[in-house]
């Protein structure tokens, strides 16, 4: 197998750290996530920092690429970086603040879509949050409902409604850590991707809340090197339904199954199979709820042929209490 290099094509790629770069042409850096509690900052506004935990992995910063000029600067409370095709922004708050947290929520996403736009990139691709309590209250009161409710308002508000969603992440983090969301827009189309093994969050019933979540499955952005796939947090879901209650290793590969299918069907026949081992062979992120079963995911992860050294393994409440472990991921195809 060909080394580690994760990368898509040159105008947008993401890797860790620690990987020795094998891609030849200009590469800057648009902006690094960088995972842990109690992280200090560093005062670079391109540095998005991620208030989980990383576990059974060493911490790398994960470092998303252009090969364009950089510039970096603050708006309306986010940290921008911007290089004429892509924009990175994020913001950290405090998830007490504001009127609610369905408030809180609309608020920053309206914020959010409104300096994309304003700055020329209209389309967004990819966004994460990241927020404690995500299944604290009941019914339509639990935080997570309460998140979407409020996101959908900002999306309904800015015209999103049956148009492009990007790609989504949704994780509960501990307690007393603040809520941020990050999210990339492009100036260009992006397309969105949904897998034929899933509902469409979007078409989600009601019993999974007032509001569905405003994500696609996927987004694949169009560049010189091919497509590039960013891939929403993916879960035991099968249709609407979740599976394997209490069953981590079940879990597991049923996710897999689900990554597998979306991937195939973004490549929508224009290319030969690939093998699970190539589709793995990308980037991951891999949310666990309890750090207990992180020894049974690696050994299921394991026998499918999939190596450690793409993945990082972090500690993040998923926002469906019977759900133990979400992945999300980035690849080529
Ligand atoms: C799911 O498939 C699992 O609300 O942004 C995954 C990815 C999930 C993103 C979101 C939620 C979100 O419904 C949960």
């Amino acid at each position: 197998m060909a080394a580690t290099a994760p990368f898509f094509g040159p105008e947008l790629s993401v890797s860790f750290e620690t990987d020795t770069l094998t891609e030849a042409g200009p590469r800057k850096e648009l902006f690094r996530f960088r995972f842990g509690k109690g992280l200090e900052d560093d005062g670079t506004d391109n540095t998005f920092r991620l208030h989980i935990e990383p576990f059974g992995c060493v911490a790398r910063d994960e470092i998303w690429h252009t090969s364009r000029p950089v510039m970096i600067g603050r708006s309306d409370g986010f940290a921008v970086a911007e290089c004429e095709q892509h924009l990175a922004a994020h913001i950290e708050m405090n998830p007490n603040s504001g009127d609610n947290f369905r408030e809180l929520t609309a608020d920053a996403y309206c914020r959010l879509l409104s300096l994309a736009r304003q700055r020329g990139y209209p389309n967004l691709a990819r966004t994460w949050n990241f927020f404690p309590q995500i299944n604290a209250g009941e019914g339509d009161q639990e935080r997570y409902k309460l998140f979407t409710a409020g996101r959908a308002i900002a999306f309904e508000k800015y015209g999103y409604r049956g148009q492009m969603l990007p790609a989504g992440t949704a994780i509960g983090t501990d307690a007393g850590t603040p809520f941020t969301i990050s999210a990339i827009a492009t100036r260009e189309n992006c397309t969105m991707v949904e897998n034929p093994r899933q509902t469409s969050a979007y078409n989600y019933p009601r019993i999974y809340g007032p509001s569905s979540p405003s994500f696609s499955r996927a987004v694949t952005v169009a560049s010189s090197g091919g497509h590039k796939v960013l891939i929403s947090g993916t879960a035991s879901i099968v249709g609407h339904e979740s599976r394997h209650d209490d069953n981590p290793e079940r879990q597991i590969l049923e996710t897999l199954q689900n990554l597998e299918n979306l991937i195939q069907h973004a490549r929508n026949v224009t290319q030969p199979q690939v093998s699970r081992k190539q589709i793995f062979d990308g980037y991951l992120r891999v949310y666990i709820r309890t750090k207990e079963q992180i020894f049974e995911i690696k050994r299921a992860l394991g026998r499918q042929m999939i190596s450690d050294h793409q993945i990082i393994f972090l500690r993040g409440d998923i926002c469906r209490r019977e759900l133990l472990v979400e992945v999300e991921a980035a690849c080529q195809i």
